[in-house]
């Protein structure tokens, strides 16, 4: 068996009325990055404002990775270019070591469709220091992550030509990414994925390579319900996939996973069974324990966490095993 995440106590960790700058009806998807400076959490969560019906970015920070005490009273990012017209949203967060900066990815929505952008920043801290670089392919797309490290001198990123995760290498993340790439995961009939993937947080590095944490969905007419598994990567050859969950790690099970709905910030007509939703885009090391920051039901924030060596040494006697669903 795989070591199992446990939801935290604290739960939800974050929730509409938490956010200072709008009235809002959701705060969800957020991404995580500890801050190299201080060494505190900071989360960059969606949040959808009621009025007008469009999502920001905004910053939370915390010391135990649970408690989010601090809510900055204004957007991170906001809605300022015409790719964002119609919101930004899904944030996460890679800190690039190397470099001494951070890579942002999110969703830029606008009537052009959904596109994945990036922006940069040496101060996770200081919004004021965001830097836009515009969306890094020109058809819809979301889901996108970069490594934290580079690879074989190359720059390393996840993005989701739906409806499958795949790897491309790109010399600077500034330069338009390659629109495909090597495939890592795709749907799977009759699972919990059956009809699409999506990468979660930045990989972590481990002993046994890098760690993804990644969504999947069945089909509408299966209720759309959306959970999530972990992916072993290969080290050196990232395209190299060695684990994948069969079973989910986290599914909607709780009240705040699962809402009846209708929310302004879901198409209800994709949810016939009810608003189920673990969408996980922040993952972690806090102490001895990975903590997985993921959206629930499209409405608040939840985290979940899993000893690290008890889920490294349980993946790699799943994959010993054979277990690894790599297909
Ligand atoms: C995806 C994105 C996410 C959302 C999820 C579940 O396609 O739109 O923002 O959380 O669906 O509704």
């Amino acid at each position: 068996m795989i070591a199992p995440l446990q939801r935290v106590d604290a739960n939800p960790v974050l929730a509409p009325e938490d956010v200072p700058f709008a009235k809002c009806s959701g705060v969800f998807n957020a991404g995580a990055v500890v801050d190299a400076r201080s060494g505190r959490v900071v989360m960059l969560f969606r949040a959808y404002e009621t009025d007008p019906g469009r999502s920001s970015i905004g910053l939370a920070v915390s010391d135990d990775g649970i408690h989010f005490d601090e809510v900055r009273d204004r957007p991170a990012l906001s809605r300022v270019e015409p790719y964002e017209e119609w919101g930004v949203e899904d944030p996460r967060v890679a800190w690039l070591a190397a470099e001494g900066r951070y890579a942002i990815t999110y969703t830029g929505h606008s009537p052009a469709g959904p596109r994945l952008c990036l922006a940069t920043t040496d101060d996770i801290l200081d919004p004021s220091r965001y830097r836009r670089h515009g969306p890094r392919l020109p058809t819809e797309n979301k889901n996108g992550v970069v490594f934290p490290d580079k690879i074989g001198g190359r720059y390393a990123v996840l993005h989701r030509p739906m409806p499958r995760i795949v790897l491309a290498r790109v010399d600077t993340l500034e330069d338009p990414w390659p629109l495909d790439g090597d495939v890592l995961v795709g749907p799977r009939p009759g699972t919990w994925r059956s009809s699409r993937v999506g990468a979660g947080a930045p990989p972590l590095w481990t002993r046994l390579g890098w760690l993804l944490a990644f969504h999947g969905a069945t089909a509408v007419a299966e209720g759309n319900v959306y959970s999530m598994g972990w992916c072993v990567l290969d080290g050196d050859d990232p395209s190299r996939v060695r684990y994948v969950s069969r079973e989910p790690a986290l599914s909607p099970e709780t009240d705040y996973e699962i809402h009846p709905g209708p929310l302004p910030q879901v198409g209800m007509e994709n949810f016939p069974r009810g608003i189920r939703v673990v969408f996980p885009c922040g993952l972690i090391e806090r102490g001895g324990d990975l903590i997985v920051y993921y959206g629930a039901a499209d409405r608040v924030m939840a985290a979940a966490r899993v000893d690290k060596d008890a889920l490294l040494q349980s993946l790699e006697e799943a994959i010993a095993r054979g277990e690894g669903d790599v297909a």
